[in-house]
Order: C-alpha cells, then sequence, then structure tokens
C-alpha cells in the first residue's frame, strides 16, 4: 500500500465536535461510545435487520398495537397534525399512520441524513399529497425546530422505545425540550418497552445469527471513518445482556485479545476483556413510563400494551 492511501485511510471525517467526543470517550476509564455512533448507513440497514429477527421482540410488539389500536389512537388524537418523526430511519411506521392520522405535514429527523434521504423519496411517491421534510439532526441534544416545521398541532411520534437509550434523566431532559416545541394543542405518541424476563431480554439483544453483534462491531468501522481509527473488527466480540439492577440493557464491545488501538489526536492500549459501553436500552415498568412522561412536561391521556404486557404505545398531550 503506498504512504498517500495509507495516510487517505486514516483521515477524519468528523467534525471537532464530534472527534473531541469520540476521544474523550475512547480515553475514559471505562471507555464508552454513545449508541448515535451506530447507525451510518450500514448500521442503519443492520437495524432494519435486527427488527426482522424473531428473538427482537419490539417492533413486531409494538406493530400489533398499532395496528389492533390505531383507530382509536387516530380518535385520541385527531387529524390534520404536523407528524414529526424522531429518529424515522426507514419511515415505515409513521406511513403506516398516515391513512390514520392524515397528517397535514411529515418531518422525519434522523441522525442518518443519506438514509433518511432515500426513505423520504421513496414515500413522497406513495403519499405526494403530503407535505415532506427530511432533517439530517442529531436531536439527542437538542430539537430546536426551523420555521418551515408548522408550529400548530405538532404531534411528536417516537416509536420502537427509543427513549429507552437515553438515562432516565437525559430521558427527562429530551421530554423537556420536544414539550417546549410543542403548543398546547401538541402532543406526544410514544413506544416505550416494559421490563419483562430477562431470558428474553437477553435473546432479543444476542440473537443467534448474529445481526445484532454485526450491528454493534459495525460501530467500530464506523468509528474508523469518523475518527481515523484503526480498530480490527476481528479482535472485537459483542456482548449483550441485561442488567436486572438497572433495569436495562447492556451493550458492550470486548476486547478478544491485548490489542492497542489509534485514532486522529489518540491512542488506548486495551487489556483482553477490556469493554467500550456502546449502548444502554433501559425496560420501564407502566406506571414509570407515564411518570417519565409527566416529569417531562406531558400528561399522558391513554395507554396501549399488548396481551403479554411487553411493549406500551402512549398518547400523552402536551
Ligand atoms: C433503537 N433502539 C430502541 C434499539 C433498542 O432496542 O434499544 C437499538 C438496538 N440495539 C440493539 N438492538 C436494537
Amino acid at each position: 500500500m503506498s504512504t498517500s492511501c495509507l495516510t487517505e485511510s486514516k483521515r477524519p471525517h468528523a467534525s471537532a465536535a464530534v472527534l473531541a467526543e469520540l476521544d474523550a470517550g475512547l480515553r475514559a476509564t471505562s471507555a464508552c461510545i454513545s449508541p448515535k455512533f451506530l447507525y451510518d448507513a450500514l448500521g442503519s440497514r443492520l437495524f432494519e435487520a435486527i427488527c426482522e429477527l424473531p428473538e427482537y421482540y419490539p417492533t413486531r410488539t409494538e406493530a400489533t398495537i398499532f395496528e389492533r389500536h390505531g383507530a382509536e389512537m387516530a380518535r385520541a388524537i385527531g387529524a390534520g397534525a404536523t407528524l414529526i418523526d424522531l429518529g424515522a430511519g426507514n419511515c415505515a411506521k409513521a406511513a403506516r399512520l398516515f391513512p390514520l392520522l392524515h397528517p397535514s405535514q411529515y418531518v422525519a429527523i434522523d441522525i442518518s441524513a443519506d438514509f433518511l434521504r432515500e426513505s423520504i423519496e421513496r414515500l413522497q411517491q406513495r403519499f405526494p399529497h403530503i407535505e415532506m421534510t427530511g432533517l439530517g439532526l442529531d436531536f439527542s441534544t437538542a430539537l430546536e425546530l426551523p420555521d418551515t416545521v408548522r408550529q400548530q398541532k405538532r404531534l411528536f411520534f417516537y416509536p420502537g422505545s427509543s427513549i429507552g437509550n437515553f438515562a432516565p434523566e437525559q430521558a427527562r431532559a429530551f421530554l423537556r425540550r420536544a414539550r417546549a416545541e410543542c403548543d398546547d394543542d401538541g402532543g406526544l405518541l410514544i413506544g416505550i418497552d416494559l421490563v419483562k424476563d430477562s431470558a428474553t431480554l437477553d435473546a432479543a439483544y444476542d440473537d443467534a445469527l448474529g445481526v445484532t453483534a454485526a450491528f454493534n462491531l459495525n460501530m467500530l468501522r464506523h468509528i474508523n471513518h469518523l475518527a481515523g481509527a484503526d480498530f480490527d473488527v476481528r479482535q472485537w466480540r459483542h456482548s449483550g445482556a441485561y442488567n436486572g439492577a438497572e433495569q436495562r440493557i447492556e451493550m458492550h464491545l470486548e476486547a478478544r485479545e491485548a490489542l492497542s488501538v489509534r485514532w486522529h489526536g489518540g491512542e488506548r492500549a486495551f487489556a483482553r476483556g477490556e469493554r467500550i459501553h456502546t449502548e444502554n436500552s433501559y425496560k420501564y415498568r407502566q406506571s414509570d413510563a407515564v411518570g417519565l412522561l409527566e416529569q417531562g412536561g406531558f400528561q399522558a391521556t391513554r395507554v396501549w400494551t399488548d396481551a403479554a404486557g411487553w411493549f406500551a404505545v402512549i398518547h400523552a398531550r402536551a
């Protein structure tokens, strides 16, 4: 390989702020990388594949709740809202609600801007009468909507229990930011995963095919691209398991052997078995989920669950 080619492969592609965030996480005593870095274009596709897995119950359980109670949800919410889809991905969940909610405008927000662009283009062809906007934003830290997003009756749509990827304190702060962007007619339709037996939870985050492992490991390739790092994916293994005391799934990447990693502006040695914490996925009891929304400034009006009580969809008004 020529020197110029090597230099090219180690060039970082992230902003100074993202580089600083990654650098701090990789240097921390217990190394950690934010789960938002799971979602480059390949990561988003791997997450879509996870949603198809028999072990990953949240997607199909939530879908059952929407199928069974969608009409009731539409009555509780009313028509003509500005539907703001947080973490829209392939936009499929929101699209299923269009015939029920008849939104006047659809605003899809996702950190993976390229993936979102393709999704919106496809969707606009199916629903040409709905005004659509895609915003490539990291809404985990700030949520200020541009003036092009209609103010009246904003309905935030936050399915899939993505709120579980925030620690409860961050979740409250996030909800308050969403509440601040709503007028009094606005609201939130949110999916929240509920506490259940740990065997079901463990299987959902460590599936037999190894798709979740690929999703987690792909983060290292993404960091190589963003931070000019030299992670070798084969030196790491996936770990995903329920921590009952913390009521959360924890995902880690564990070094298979002693190794060292270099990135733009830093380097670190990892001992065999040392871990990088990549994601938490908090699970709530139903009453705690309602309480969380209240602490975030929303009032729950209805809670819908599946027969086993594994997952809840909640409508809350501002
Ligand atoms: C996006 N989020 C709600 C998923 C979850 O279940 O926490 C991400 C995920 N991580 C591993 N599998 C799925």
